[in-house]
């Protein structure tokens, strides 16, 4: 007996060290690196203020469209950071936008190319209005009734998104090539994992501040940082 249970108890223990290694590495074990990002604007931030006399209920009776939105230690937050020379896995995951309190959130979202998810939050018609030349432009109406609106963007690009309901809505999607993307947060950092080494060109793009580059150099398991400092 006990050399059953000794035999069944080493049976399960290959069974599970057969599991383990069948299981996807770690990209890091793989030979990646982080790049870390930070966008700085030696300037003022750029806000608009706009009166409000449509569905107030939901949307207030102010806008406030964050144009430059600067944070501690001049952070410039919202500016896509990407890599777009990488090589890597096609796919990001699904993002989501929603139009709630008649804002596009978030305000900038980046994914790579394939389905993006579009709710209405707000139970007021919205609409959803592309700017693009590479993909398909989209205006079409979203209703309160439809929660839910899945639209496709095939090609990298960066799309402008408008709403024709309420004109003060904006919002845009960075369709990348690869994976290899961040969007500055409140203090204009953002981390990019799992690159593969190499030498590469860095791009930041910001909505009204325009596109810069930078060289960087990833090795493996460690972090390159690179620092933009965007102009007016
Ligand atoms: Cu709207």
């Amino acid at each position: 007996m006990r050399k059953l249970v000794g035999a069944a108890l080493a049976l399960a223990l290959v069974a599970s060290m057969a599991v383990w290694a069948g299981r996807p590495m770690h990209a890091d074990a793989q030979g990646g690196g982080s790049i870390e990002a930070e966008v700085k604007y030696n300037g003022p931030a750029q806000v608009d203020k706009i009166k409000v006399n449509k569905d107030t209920e939901k949307c207030g009776t102010e806008a406030v469209i964050e144009k430059v939105a600067v944070g501690g230690n001049k952070g410039l937050a919202n500016a896509v950071v990407s890599v777009p020379d990488a090589k890597g896995a096609p796919t990001a995951k699904k993002i989501t936008i929603d139009q709630h309190g008649c804002k596009f959130i978030p305000h900038v979202s980046a994914t790579t190319p394939g389905e993006v998810e579009f709710k209405n939050s707000d139970d007021i018609l919205h609409n959803l209005h592309t700017y693009s030349t590479a993909n398909p432009s989209i205006n079409k109406a979203q209703p309160k009734f439809k929660k839910v609106m899945p639209e496709k963007f095939e090609k990298p690009e960066i799309i402008k998104i408008t709403c024709d309901v309420h004109s003060w809505m904006l919002g845009w999607i960075a369709v990348m090539p690869n994976p290899f993307f961040g969007v500055t947060d409140g203090n204009g950092a953002t981390k990019i994992e799992n690159v593969p080494p190499g030498k590469y060109k860095v791009q930041a793009w910001h909505e009204t501040l325009g596109k810069q580059e930078k060289e960087v150099e990833v090795k493996a398991g460690q972090t390159a940082k690179v620092a933009f400092e965007m102009k007016k």
